[in-house]
């Protein structure tokens, strides 16, 4: 088998790649480790940035984007007590959409489905060979090994996957933060707290109120390293988050049976280049970012935003000048987004180290930022996502 770009994972990066490369008449085939019901399953990012929305009209993807996403001109910080809003549209103009992760996901495999590109599920032991000559991807498909020739590889398989292993060593440079605490996440069906999605960081930790649709609510609070789900009965999360939200949000709180519930740890990591030889990676393969400000996904799809660009300047003109500046490009985005959420989870969070003097820094922080139009401004144009 053979084809122009063949994509590892068929993640938000690998699937929006993939519908992108197709409206510009480039062939590429997925590659996929689990199931397309597996995929869906994983519940993860709900905030998407301006830009990310632009990508998802341009792979025609964005239709049930637009009459289901709900649009948000601000955001909520809830701390010592009361809660403050600060206005997104009004420094920025712009918005942010709360969509969730699923969704796009589900429409972009439709209309790859549609469009009858080829995906292969459930593919075991993908591994990508002669990515400085002409490069190859074998992998085992219900039980016969296979393989498929391609111009070039684009790595989209998160963070666990097989293509960052695919750069030598001694090419490779990975720099990383691991946080000393993790997210435990509740989804369940009870409208909002708020319009808006509320942040809050208060003595006993970071807490954040968010949603899916008017009806369905996600929530987090900072949870430690060693908790499991199991330490995390409902009745126990909703006492805590409460302790943890202004009283006007504890009050609008309403507790239901939880339809997911889960734990992720928080890190900081970026692998350096992006490209090695005609290896290309993309999303969480390359960067992870702590969830609280909202950029893993999105950060993925400026990526894909760069390569494709790329590809394109490759097959319609010949130049392979996008190719050749794509990691030093998506790097320097996804250092800023990398300062921003450690920023988000530094200022937020309880540190189970930390001193009082850092505690009243946090706080200071906090103050200052409502009390500054350029501390506002500073996180606000982060927080819609910077320019591509
Ligand atoms: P993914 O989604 O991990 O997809 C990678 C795909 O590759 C497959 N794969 C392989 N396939 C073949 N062979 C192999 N050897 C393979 N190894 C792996 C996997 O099965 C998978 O299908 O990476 P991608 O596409 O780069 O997308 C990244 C995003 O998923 C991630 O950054 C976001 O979910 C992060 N994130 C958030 N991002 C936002 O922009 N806004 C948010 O509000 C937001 N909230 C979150 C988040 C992540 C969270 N967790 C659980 C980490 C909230 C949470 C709690
Ligand atoms: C979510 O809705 O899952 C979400 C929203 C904002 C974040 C992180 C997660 O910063």
């Amino acid at each position: 088998m053979r084809t122009q770009v063949g994509i590892i994972g068929a993640g938000p990066a690998g699937l929006l790649l993939g519908q992108l490369l197709h409206a510009s008449g480039i062939d590429n085939v997925i590659l996929e480790r689990r199931s397309g019901d597996y995929v869906l399953g994983r519940i993860r990012a709900g905030l998407i940035e301006h830009g990310t929305v632009a990508l998802l009209e341009q792979a025609g993807c964005a239709d049930r984007l637009h009459t289901e996403g709900l649009v948000h001109e601000g955001i909520e910080l809830s701390f010592g007590g009361d809660r403050h809003r600060i206005d997104l549209k009004a420094p920025t103009g712009k918005v942010v959409t709360v969509y969730g992760q699923t969704e796009i996901t589900r429409d972009l495999m439709q209309a790859r489905a549609a469009a009858g590109l080829k995906t292969v599920y459930e593919a075991e032991a993908v591994t990508p060979f002669d990515v400085m000559g002409r490069p190859r991807l074998s992998y085992v498909e219900h039980g016969e090994r296979k393989e498929l020739a391609c111009d070039f590889i684009a790595g989209c398989d998160g963070f666990h996957g097989v293509s960052r292993q695919a750069i030598p060593a001694e090419v490779l440079r990975a720099y990383e933060r691991v946080y000393p605490f993790g997210w435990l996440g509740v989804m369940v069906d009870r409208p909002p707290v708020s319009d808006e999605l509320i942040y809050a960081s208060s003595p006993r930790g970071f807490a954040l109120c968010s949603m899916r649709s008017a009806s369905r609510s996600r929530l987090y609070i900072q949870c430690r390293l060693d908790d499991a789900v199991e330490d995390w009965p409902d009745e126990r999360f909703y006492a805590e988050l409460a302790l943890r939200l202004d009283a006007r949000a504890a009050a609008n709180l309403e507790p239901g049976p939880s339809i997911e519930k889960s734990i992720a740890p928080l890190r900081s990591f970026v692998a350096e280049p992006m490209r090695h030889g005609r290896l290309f990676l993309a999303g969480d393969a390359a960067h992870i970012v702590p969830p609280t400000g909202a950029k893993g996904l999105n950060l993925a799809a400026s990526d894909v935003h760069y390569l494709w660009r790329g590809l394109v300047e490759h097959y319609q003109e010949g130049s392979g000048a996008g190719l050749d500046a794509y990691s030093q490009t998506a790097l320097a985005r996804v250092w800023k987004a990398e300062r921003f959420s450690w920023w988000m989870t530094s200022t937020l969070h309880l540190f189970p180290e930390s001193s009082g003097f850092d505690r009243r820094l946090q706080e200071a922080e906090l103050d200052y930022l409502m009390s500054s139009r350029a501390a506002q401004t500073t996180l606000t144009e982060n927080y819609v996502g910077l320019p591509y």
